[in-house]
């Protein structure tokens, strides 16, 4: 099955991995972001995200006891980012998929090409969110996969270099929708909703994944990885692919650096979470910075309601007034493709008139 979903797509710009590996060029002025030196970045290591246990959130369920379930309840209303451990993903499925997207990258161009992005799709290998001729652009290359549900695959898109790529992402990809499932239907009781009604709108839900090359850069305080930005999606949940550190989230203005535990999932609310809570659940900006020698590589699978589902607060998240649109699940899909990525830009859009 082969159905290629046109939803806009990105205009086609040069691969990083090659600019940066070539040593007879400097960096091209589209790649300069001022910002990035003059950012205040948080130096105090002690801040980090909250950590919650799965295990104990799945035991909790069993023995009435809502500790763990109130300490979610807070790090998505107030950090819109934890780290999730004993999550139950066996780390050889996770192990896997880290091996073959690395191997992946490794190709040489020709070969990544195979997979490169065709005009109006945002699915291939190559960049996304680059909608005007001058605008900047990040340093780093992606492939974007939509991995469910299956009927939504464009398999031309999928390497089969390395020939365990597929299988590989495809185990990966149900072990993570089945994760997002049993955290939504905790997010659920924690916002008074029918977590099994919740649930149901994530069934058939759309997941993407997205994996991110950053290549090393001498001058890392002068380029951006991946602009700021707020995931237009449900929950992400991201998983650092080497050792190399780059990701940061904006608290209290500040930078703040991320350092993931090991085998843990990184989890942060997107959008269409804070759309459905009606702004109780918090989608948080977050970037990705570049390594002056190494290279970075990550992986952001994005778990969205199923296509027939509107965007749009629920009707029991509403107490007052809704703060934000409706819009069809297709119609809000085009809305994130048509925008350069923008902090959180694309919930401007979505806000009501006060
Ligand atoms: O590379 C990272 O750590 C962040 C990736 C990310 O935010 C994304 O792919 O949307």
């Amino acid at each position: 099955m082969d159905t290629t979903t046109e939803f806009g797509g990105s205009l086609p710009v040069e691969n990083v991995q090659a600019l940066a590996s070539d040593n007879s060029r400097g960096i091209p002025m589209q790649y300069i972001r001022s910002e990035v030196s003059s950012d205040d970045v948080l130096d105090d290591r002690s801040v980090q995200i909250p950590v919650i246990d799965m295990s104990k959130l799945v035991n909790d369920q069993l023995l009435h006891d809502d500790d763990e379930l109130a300490k979610l309840h807070l790090a998505c209303k107030t950090w819109g980012f934890f780290q999730l451990i004993n999550h139950g993903v066996s780390e050889k499925v996770i192990e896997k998929i880290k091996n073959d997207i690395q191997d992946f990258f490794k190709l040489p161009l020709e070969e990544k090409m195979v997979c490169a992005q065709l005009p109006n799709t945002i699915e291939g290998y190559g960049q996304a969110f680059v909608v005007s001729e001058d605008q900047k652009l990040d340093w780093g290359d992606m492939l974007f996969l939509l991995a469910q549900p299956v009927s939504m695959r464009s398999m031309r898109f999928w390497p089969t270099n390395p020939t365990s790529f597929r299988t590989s992402l495809d185990e990966y990809s149900l072990e993570l929708q089945k994760v997002t499932i049993c955290l939504l239907k905790m997010m659920a009781r924690n916002l008074g909703l029918q977590p099994e009604n919740f649930a149901t709108l994530f069934d058939d839900g759309v997941q993407g994944i997205r994996m991110n090359y950053y290549p090393p850069c001498k001058q890392a305080n002068k380029v951006m990885g991946l602009t700021p930005h707020s995931d237009a999606t449900g929950l992400t949940i991201l998983v650092q692919v080497n050792e190399v550190h780059g990701l940061q989230i904006k608290r209290n203005g500040k930078w703040v650096p991320i350092k993931p535990i090991p085998g843990a999932f990184i989890i942060n609310i997107g959008d269409i979470i804070e759309i459905m809570s009606n702004g109780e659940y918090k989608s948080i900006e977050h970037r990705a910075v570049v390594h002056p020698e190494k290279e970075r590589l990550s992986v952001a699978a994005f778990h969205n309601p199923s296509m027939k589902t509107t965007v749009g607060p629920l009707p029991d998240s509403i107490k007052d007034r809704a703060i934000y649109k409706s819009l069809t699940h297709e119609e809000f899909i085009k809305l994130v493709v048509a925008n350069k990525l923008d902090g959180k830009n694309l919930l401007s859009h979505m806000k009501m008139e006060p």
